[in-house]
């Protein structure tokens, strides 16, 4: 096992990975940006390290100054947390150069699935079920044409360097693709330095159904079952639950079989997810894979009972998932996670500053993962997530009822947060009877705005 692990993050995801280490016996790491100074990650880390200013390039997406630190602390291994350098392969390939364990799959597995339209080839050759769409990167708009034409309108175009929704264009006729196809090349070019593009037949309100899996080192791989994360703005998601009522036990169990078969094939390693759109007829299709431990993550947690970052250490050392698990998965009960950004509620614009209040909810079947307190400041240069108020309950409706008593209870002040509008999505009719897509929150918030006029 490792002694030393740094924790190459911030905020609520960097406490949460010195917890599980803290809990693996490991000594712990911080790296933190002049911007988070007094921080709590910076606080219960055993160590920690200044490695420069406040703006991200110059600071936690600065390689050179993030590898000096490891090199200086003398750490066995890197946990990269989410976002930030947790998907970048060359990183990974700098820390296996420096002899550091990157906590994470194999680099050459990280840009396979980075690269969207190679993930879909090679998902599809493992076995997983993916729409009808191109074959390989669109050459010219004619070949756009022809591939659409076959696969029948309408149709999206998605850059393969995306991913999250950007450089995508929904195409409904022959006539407007050519257009389409140049805008989204050009996005795509601008935006990820690479123009590459594929095509998929378009799902019209489709549900967002993602799959935990988590792999060892020696083949195995087990799935943990799903999260239903429709409830999204701007495919930034702002509340995901499990089990999806729309997943039967069959659905489960069967994806569970193809994902593990797949992913032991593609050689993953790793706490992994498989995105899924799910259609009308409650069709799962593969578009995407994250290769990291993600945000939502405690929502598996909680009804599991696995710990996804402890697990995801001890397969990094070399554990069997026979002697990381306790058994089999049994999921029991109903979990749901609400995102508190700090931003206006009604704007979104992000909202920085001093809390000067800060009540967190607790009691019974209640987590708040946060690195938030009162009298903290929230810095404007990074994500605007600032804890996640995650519940478990036997059922839904419990779930639910127990989500609404803790945002109740939930007081921060001094900043503006999501906590309002999370209060009106737990009240609404269809959000209660679980009619949720990835339409819903824009349908509902602009009722809200008329419901206001
Ligand atoms: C789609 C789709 C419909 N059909 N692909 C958006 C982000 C990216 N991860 C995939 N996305 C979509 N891909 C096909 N073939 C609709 C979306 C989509 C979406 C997906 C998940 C959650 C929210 C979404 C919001 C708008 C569009």
């Amino acid at each position: 096992m490792f002694h030393k692990i740094m924790v190459a993050n911030r905020g609520e995801i960097a406490l949460r990975v010195i917890c599980a280490c803290k809990e693996l016996g490991i000594r712990t790491v911080a790296i933190y940006s002049e911007a988070d100074r007094n921080s709590l990650h910076v606080r219960f880390a055993d160590e920690a390290i200044c490695i420069g200013p406040p703006q991200l390039a110059q600071s936690y997406l600065n390689i050179p100054a993030v590898i000096s630190a490891a090199e200086i602390a003398n750490v066995d291994a890197i946990h990269p947390g989410y976002g930030l350098l947790s998907e970048n392969a060359n990183f990974a390939e700098v820390c296996e150069t420096c002899n550091i364990k990157f906590i994470g799959p194999p680099p050459q597995v990280t840009r396979l699935m980075g690269e969207k339209e190679k993930a879909r080839a090679a998902m599809k050759k493992a076995g997983v079920p993916i729409l009808p769409g191109s074959e390989g990167i669109l050459a010219s708009e004619g070949e756009a044409v022809e591939w659409a034409r076959q696969v029948g309108f309408p149709v999206i175009i998605k850059a393969s360097a995306g991913g999250g929704g950007r450089g995508m264009r929904i195409v409904r006729s022959a006539e407007e693709l050519p257009a389409l196809f140049n805008a989204a090349h050009s996005e795509a070019a601008a935006a990820f330095g690479n123009g590459d593009l594929y095509m998929e037949k378009y799902v019209e309100r489709p549900r967002h159904v993602e799959f935990q899996i988590l792999a060892d080192s020696h083949g195995n791989v087990v799935s943990l079952g799903e999260r239903e994360c429709s409830l999204q703005r701007r495919h930034q998601k702002l509340m995901e639950e499990s089990p999806s009522l729309q997943v039967t036990p069959e659905l489960r169990e069967e994806t569970g079989r193809i994902l593990s078969q797949a992913l032991s094939n593609i050689g993953y390693v790793n706490a992994g997810t498989i995105e899924f759109l799910m259609d009308q007829d409650r069709r799962l299709h593969f578009i995407e894979m994250n290769t990291r431990i993600q945000v939502e993550h405690p929502v598996t947690e909680m009804v599991t009972d696995v710990d996804l970052v402890k697990s995801q250490i001890m397969i990094a050392a070399g554990a069997k998932l026979q002697d990381v698990l306790h058994g089999p998965i049994q999921p029991r009960g109903h979990a749901i996670e609400c995102r508190i950004n700090a931003e206006h509620p009604e704007k979104f614009t992000p909202s920085a500053g001093k809390i000067t209040t800060f009540n967190p909810p607790g009691g019974t079947g209640v987590r708040l993962d946060t690195a938030a307190y009162a009298e903290g400041v929230i810095p404007p240069y990074y994500d605007s997530l600032i804890a996640k108020l995650v519940v478990r309950g036997r059922d839904r409706n419990e779930a639910i009822s127990r989500m609404g008593r803790a945002l109740e209870m939930f007081i921060v002040e001094g900043i503006f947060t999501t906590i309002p509008l999370h209060r009106k999505i737990l009240a609404d009719p269809e959000f209660r009877a679980g009619k949720i897509d990835t339409g819903f929150i824009e349908r509902f918030l602009k009722a809200a705005k008329e419901h206001a006029a």
